[in-house]
């Protein structure tokens, strides 16, 4: 059988009219990611959400009561200066675009199928995911556009939308559902695989079918992370998305006022138990420009480019740089803390009309938003394999589950390791077995997980399902290696 699959070098258009990806960024970009007339409401501790804004006769967008006490709204500024001398608001701040970080190039999402297997991912293999099993895994929220719920490699325990129009956070853009797979796709027949196969993914979706959202729908997701994490056994999160913005100290406090709402959602889900890796971003600059990678409570992630899921520099080079060297569009910096493969990352996408749909359910995709879930899959299967490690962290600092994962990272300098990076993260490493970034060992059938999947059902005016092909207990044969489009050979993202 045939399967087909695309290289997407798709484009992200920020309503404010920027378009990020290699050399995206700077001063002129930071400002026009305000969100002229929306707002942010921070409330006093005790001060009802509800409460103010009927006072104030607003309609809130979003109300937030876990992560952060307050709303969003759009006001105007007579409303504006009458929310700001409320005793009960501790502070109001412009709301901001924020959006995924796949590599965008050109004006429009470029799709170029290629004929290549659905096998086990390069990336898997460069990082020794490939015999990973678990036992009693934590779900893992994909904070993102959603997720495909009827892929049949994804365990999509549940999903919530914070974009008008979708209820339930199912995927209309497609890159969450990339995300997804990367972190936690089933062992399949035809040897695709996740780092963490089969874990249960809540989608939850903050970006919408463009891949952009705002400061107050990403807010919405950590506070929904927050107050779900327990019932729910959520400790990992991944947001493969961001902004421009930098650290701000004490978790987004000065004095009593809240500056930064988003640092302050993130630390109090944090210190609730929930480790979030995130991309450190595409522009090629350093990290601290970005948030929420600037932020010192998360897992920031840079790229890596890896062509034939093996260390020693031996493969030929990839869309972005030579083997094994750091990406050229990656974010870099001291505010990183892992890297990971992040180049023609080959995943699950849907099979429906979407930006990053394609009929196979397979696509390519590069960014540091394809780096981050393999360390959220990885930190899936660090706590399934630590029984009783803390994913609680503090402020200014990541948690013990967050800090040993990092522990079992390769140096750069290592055979798994990589060169060209400006910064010294080391290298994901999840070892299971411990075959040194080069064995290709059988991936291992694992049994489909109790929780009750949407897989076995169509839905109603959907695509079929795509079949899902018996694991074999027989070796499979050598993968092939994905089809990297050569280098110099990409024009306006397609493969010339
Ligand atoms: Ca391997
Ligand atoms: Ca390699």
């Amino acid at each position: 059988m045939k399967f087909w699959h695309l290289l997407v070098l798709t484009v992200i258009v920020v309503s404010a009219g920027v378009i990020w990806g290699v050399g995206g960024g700077g001063v002129a970009a930071q400002r026009s990611e305000v969100i002229p007339g929306r707002y942010i409401v921070i409330l006093e501790p005790g001060a009802s959400p509800d409460a103010v804004a009927a006072g104030h006769h607003l309609a809130p967008d979003h109300v937030f009561r876990s992560a952060l006490n307050g709303f969003s709204v759009a006001v105007g500024a007579s409303e504006l200066q009458a929310l700001t001398r409320d005793p009960r608001v501790n502070n109001v701040v412009p709301d901001r675009a924020m959006h995924a970080f796949p590599v965008s190039v050109g004006a429009a999402p470029i799709v170029e199928p290629l004929a290549v297997a659905a096998a086990l991912p390069n990336s898997i293999d460069r990082v020794d995911a490939e015999g990973a099993a678990l036992a009693s895994p934590p779900a893992i929220a994909i904070i993102d556009t959603g997720i495909d719920f009827t892929r049949p490699e994804l365990n999509v325990a549940g999903g919530v939308s914070f974009i008008k129009g979708n209820s339930t956070g199912q995927d209309d853009n497609g890159h969450g559902t990339h995300v997804s797979g990367t972190a936690a796709g089933r062992v399949m027949g035809t040897g695709f695989r996740g780092v963490a196969p089969g874990v249960p993914l809540y989608a939850v979706k903050v970006l919408n079918s463009s891949g952009s959202g705002s400061w107050s729908t990403v807010i919405s997701g950590v506070d929904w992370v927050t107050n779900n994490a327990a019932s729910k056994g959520i400790r990992v999160a991944n947001m493969s998305l961001g902004g421009t913005g930098s650290n701000s100290a004490n978790c987004g406090v000065s004095g009593s006022t809240v500056v930064d709402p988003l640092h302050r959602a993130i630390c109090n889900s944090v210190q609730a138990g929930v480790v979030y890796a995130v991309a450190a971003g595409n522009s090629a600059s350093d990290a601290s420009g970005f948030v929420p990678a600037a932020y010192p409570e998360v897992v920031a992630v840079s790229a890596v480019g890896d062509s034939d899921g093996r260390g020693g520099h031996a493969g030929p080079a990839t869309s972005y740089g030579a083997d094994d060297t750091f990406a050229t569009f990656s974010n870099f910096g001291s505010s990183v803390r892992l890297a990971a493969p992040g180049v023609d990352i080959l995943s699950t996408v849907p099979t429906g009309n979407c930006q990053l749909c394609n009929p196979s359910g397979y696509g390519l995709l590069s960014g540091t938003s394809m780096a981050s879930p393999h360390v959220s899959g990885a930190l899936a299967l660090y706590i399934a394999l630590h029984a009783g490690v803390s994913t609680t962290g503090s402020a200014g600092t990541i948690s013990p589950a967050a800090l040993g994962l990092i522990a079992q990272a390769k140096p750069q300098s290592d055979f798994c390791g990589f060169t060209g990076d400006p910064g010294s993260e080391p290298f994901l490493y999840v070892g299971q077995p411990d075959t040194d970034c080069g064995a290709l060992t059988a991936p291992t059938p694992t049994p489909a997980p109790p929780t009750a999947t949407p897989t076995a059902t169509s839905t109603p005016g959907g695509p079929p399902n795509t079949p899902t092909a018996t694991p074999t207990q027989a070796p499979p044969t050598p993968s092939p290696t994905p089809t990297v489009c050569p280098p110099g050979k990409v024009k306006q993202g397609r493969c010339v």
